[in-house]
């Protein structure tokens, strides 16, 4: 007998139609007479996963035209000195948005970093002020990688109105957010949601029962194919580094998910790499627009 075969949701396409959109409209608000759209990226440290994350974040400001630069600071710079520099960039009318890429060194507090964010420019959707008004269904900057997965969802028209949906991680930027969003009263959300996390007693009793599953526990292949529902679609946030000396780099990127098994389950699956990753840049470039355009916070 074949094996099924699951649909393949195509995040490096839909990015790089959200990327072009994006472009356009740069290039009609610049063409109005208005200045470029500027984002000011900090990356604290030298984490080798967040480089390449805000090579990719630089390489699609390129791109769609908005400016960038990346502040580089050391991983023994100070918290008063990192928020030193925010107050500076919040105080900058040329910047729009201000990133902070996480994870910070351990000896910062990355609540009291983002804080210090005007939740103006918080293109990460990560201030409480920003997270606040996502939960009560106000206007906000959107953490991006949840709202990459709504725009996933949406582009392969799989409405999760009324759908069982089951979130695997409960961070503050994939999983809390993403839970909320799915349940909430917009054309992306109303489903029925459970957000699962490292305290959840019999995880597969909630996975199984899944329309829409959502994996983001940081855990490689914390999701085998039995604790998938047949016809389910899966989104795997998981970006986890594996050791591999038979490829060039010494390592493989993998999701939380034992692909193969939950493929043979899966009716719609996002590879990893090539998912979720290239919609969390797209998102940003939207919210950095936004925020040039004081769209959220007029
Ligand atoms: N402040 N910190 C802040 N904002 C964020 O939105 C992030 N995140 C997460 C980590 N820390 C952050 C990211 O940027 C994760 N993340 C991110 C961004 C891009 C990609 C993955 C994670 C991505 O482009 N992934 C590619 C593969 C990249 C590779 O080869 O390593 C993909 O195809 O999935």
């Amino acid at each position: 007998m074949n094996k099924p075969v699951p649909n393949i949701i195509d995040g490096r396409h839909v990015a790089a139609l959200i990327r072009e959109e994006v472009r356009q409209d740069v290039h009609d608000w610049v063409n109005s007479g208005n200045r470029a759209p500027k984002l000011q990226v900090v990356l604290v440290g030298g984490n080798q996963a967040s480089k390449v994350y805000v090579g990719a974040k630089t390489r699609a400001c390129e791109e769609v035209g908005i400016l960038s630069e990346t502040l580089m600071l050391p991983d023994t710079t100070s918290e008063k000195i990192l928020k030193e520099h925010i107050a500076k960039y919040n105080d900058d009318p040329t910047i729009d948005g201000i990133l902070v890429q996480l994870p910070l060194p351990a000896h910062m507090t990355p609540l009291a970093v983002i804080e210090s964010i005007d939740h103006r420019k918080d293109v990460d959707g990560f201030h409480p002020m920003n997270v606040g008004r996502l939960t009560i269904g106000q206007p906000c900057y959107r953490s991006c990688t949840p709202a990459g997965i709504m725009e996933l969802l949406k582009y392969y028209s799989l409405s999760a109105k009324s759908k069982d949906v089951v979130v695997v991680g409960a961070s503050n930027i994939v999983g809390s957010p993403a839970a909320i969003m799915l349940s909430r009263e917009n054309d992306e959300g109303k489903a029925t949601t459970t957000l699962c996390h490292k305290y959840t007693r019999d995880l597969t009793r909630h996975t199984i029962g899944a329309d829409i599953l959502i994996v983001a526990a940081g855990v490689p292949g914390l999701i085998t194919g039995q604790m998938v529902k047949e016809g389910a679609v899966v989104i795997d946030v998981g970006m986890n580094r594996v050791a591999d000396p038979s490829v060039d780099r010494g390592y493989r990127l993998v999701g939380d998910c034992d692909y193969d098994s939950v493929a043979e389950k899966a009716s719609w699956i996002t590879p990893v790499p090539g998912g979720v990753g290239p919609m969390t840049v797209a998102m940003l470039m939207k919210n950095t627009l936004l925020a040039a355009k004081k769209a959220v916070y007029p």
